[in-house]
C-alpha cells in the first residue's frame, strides 16, 4: 500500500500521511516552477495605506510610492519562496511594509494566504514536501523580519494596552505557522503575548498559566486527531481559572470541536479572534471533566480502539498482504510507509469516536482520496482496508456505523 517506488501499475495506497512517499515521486521542483507563478486566488483584501505613528515619527518613514495590492505582492513572494529565495522574499516584504502595506495585511493577506496554497499545491502534487517545508521556512523568516520591523512597533503602539495571553499548540501538534500569526496580530492589536510554540505538553503549558495568570489561553490544533489533547488542555486550563478561545482548522470551519470540547470561545481567524478577545472572555467553565461534555465516551469505544490501534493495524496489514499480491511485493521502506498509513486511519477513527461526530471520519476519508487520486492512485485498498476494520470492529457499533459511512461515499468500497 505504498506508492514510494512506483515502479509496477501504481499499486493502489491508502496514504493518509504520506506525504513523503507520496511526494518522492513529484516533479521535479525546476520543472514545476513555471506553473507555480500565478497568482493565488486569495488573498484580495485591500492594504490600507496608512502614514506613520505620530509619536513615532522616526521609524517609519513616509511612504514614497503606493504598497502593492495583496495579490500582486503575493504573487510576487509566492515565486520567491517557492524558490527558497529568503533574501528576495525579506525585501519584498520590507519594500511593502516601508511603502505602507498594514502589517497585519502582510501577515494574514498575504503570508497566510500563501501558507494556505503551499498545501493546496502539496496536496495537488505540484510541489514536494521538501518544496513545502522550504517555503514554510522563508515564510516564517519572512514573519520575523514583520515582527521586527519598526512599522510593526507603530502600529502596535497605536493600540491600548488590552492585557496578557498565551498562545500555544496543543501537545503533539507541529502546526506551530497558524499559532505564531494568530501570535504577531495579537501583539499588533495591543496585548501582551507569551508565544509558546508547537506542541505544548498540557502539564508544563497549566504551569505557564499558573505562573503568568494571563487574561485567556489561545489553543491552536490544526489536525483533529489532536482534539482530545485538546481537550484535555482545555478542562485543565479552565480549572486553572483561565478562559480558553480555541482555534485552527481542527476545531471545524463553524468551531463545532470547540463548542463540543467545552471552550469558553472560538474563532475562524486571527482578525476574528482579536476582536472576539477585545470584547473579554465570559469566566471559565465550571471545573468538568472531559467525560461530562461526551457522555457517549462511558460506552468505552474510544478506549478499546485507541488501546488496540498495533493490533488493528497488524489485522489490516495482514490481510492486505493475503488478499493483494502487490502488497506482498512491497519494500520494506513502503511496507513501512503503509503501516503508518493504517495508523493514521485508526486514529482518525479513534478521534471520531471521541467527538462522537461521523463527519470528521468521512471528512478525512474525502481528502485522503484526493490525496491518492492526485498522485495516480486508485482508493480500492483504502476501502479494503476499512471493510476489514470494519470486521474487526463488529462488536462496536458506532465504529461499524463510522466506517459503513466512510465506505458509502467511497468510489471502490459498498456499504
Ligand atoms: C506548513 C505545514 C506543515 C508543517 C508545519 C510547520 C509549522 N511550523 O507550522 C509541517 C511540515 C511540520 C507539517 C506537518 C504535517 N502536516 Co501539515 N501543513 C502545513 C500547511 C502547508 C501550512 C500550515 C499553515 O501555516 N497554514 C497557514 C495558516 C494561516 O493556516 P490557518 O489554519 O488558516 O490559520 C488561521 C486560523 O486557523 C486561525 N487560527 C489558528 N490557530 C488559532 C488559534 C486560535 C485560538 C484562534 C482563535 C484562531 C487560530 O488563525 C490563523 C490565522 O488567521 C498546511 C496547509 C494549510 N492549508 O494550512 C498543511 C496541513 C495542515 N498538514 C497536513 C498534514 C496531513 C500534515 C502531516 C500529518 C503530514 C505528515 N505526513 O507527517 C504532518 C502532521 C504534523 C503534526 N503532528 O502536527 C494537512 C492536514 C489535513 C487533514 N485533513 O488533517 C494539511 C491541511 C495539508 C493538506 N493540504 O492536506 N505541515
Amino acid at each position: 500500500m505504498s506508492t514510494d517506488t512506483p515502479t509496477t501499475p501504481a499499486p493502489p495506497h491508502p496514504r493518509a500521511t504520506g506525504t513523503t512517499a507520496l511526494s518522492e515521486g513529484a516533479p521535479a521542483p525546476a520543472a514545476r516552477a513555471a506553473t507555480l507563478a500565478s497568482p493565488p486566488a486569495a488573498g484580495t483584501a485591500a492594504p490600507a495605506a496608512s502614514g506613520p505613528a505620530p509619536s513615532l515619527p522616526a521609524l517609519v518613514p513616509p511612504p514614497s510610492s503606493p504598497p502593492p495590492s495583496v495579490s500582486v505582492l503575493a504573487g510576487r513572494l509566492w515565486e520567491a519562496v517557492i524558490g527558497g529565495d529568503q533574501v528576495r522574499a525579506a525585501a519584498l516584504a520590507t519594500g511593502a511594509l516601508e511603502a505602507g502595506l498594514e502589517p497585519e495585511a502582510l501577515l494574514l493577506d498575504v503570508i497566510g494566504g500563501l501558507q494556505a496554497r503551499v498545501g493546496r499545491e502539496w496536496a495537488a502534487d505540484r510541489i514536494t514536501v521538501i518544496q513545502e517545508h522550504a517555503a514554510t521556512a522563508v515564510n516564517d523568516r519572512v514573519v520575523a523580519l514583520v515582527a521586527g520591523h519598526p512599522a510593526f512597533a507603530a502600529a502596535a503602539a497605536r493600540q491600548p494596552d488590552r492585557g496578557r495571553i498565551a498562545v500555544a499548540c496543543v501537545d503533539g501538534e507541529w502546526h506551530a505557522f497558524p499559532a505564531r500569526l494568530l501570535a504577531e496580530v495579537l501583539m499588533l492589536r495591543g496585548w501582551r503575548v507569551d508565544y509558546l510554540g508547537a506542541q505544548c505538553p498540557t502539564p508544563h503549558l497549566i504551569a505557564h498559566l499558573h505562573r503568568t495568570a494571563p487574561d485567556a489561553l489561545a489553543l491552536s490544533a490544526s489536525l483533529s486527531t489532536r482534539l482530545p489533547a485538546a481537550h484535555a488542555a482545555v478542562t485543565a486550563a479552565q480549572a486553572a481559572g483561565v478562559p480558553v478561545i480555541a482555534g485552527g482548522a481542527a476545531f471545524g470551519p463553524d468551531g463545532r470541536h470547540a463548542r463540543l470540547l467545552g471552550a469558553d470561545a472560538w474563532a475562524p481567524d486571527a482578525r476574528a479572534a482579536a476582536e472576539r478577545l477585545a470584547r473579554g472572555l465570559p469566566l471559565p467553565a465550571t471545573p468538568h471533566q472531559p467525560v461530562d461534555d461526551l457522555p457517549h465516551l462511558a460506552d468505552q469505544e474510544y478506549t478499546l480502539v485507541s488501546r488496540s490501534s498495533r493490533e488493528l493495524v497488524g489485522a489490516v496489514m495482514a490481510a492486505l498482504e493475503r488478499e493483494h499480491p502487490a502488497v506482498r511485493s512491497y519494500t520494506p521502506l513502503q511496507r513501512a510507509h503503509t503501516l503508518d498509513d493504517l495508523a493514521h486511519i485508526v486514529e482518525h477513527l479513534a478521534v471520531t469516536l471521541y467527538t462522537g461526530d461521523p463527519e470528521l471520519f468521512t471528512a478525512f476519508t474525502g481528502w485522503t482520496r484526493e490525496i491518492l487520486l492526485a498522485r495516480g492512485v486508485p482508493d480500492a485498498l483504502l476501502a479494503f482496508s476499512l471493510t476489514v476494520l470494519r470486521e474487526q470492529l463488529r462488536d462496536l457499533p458506532r465504529s461499524v456505523a463510522v466506517l459503513t459511512a466512510a465506505l458509502s461515499t467511497s468510489a471502490g468500497g459498498a456499504a
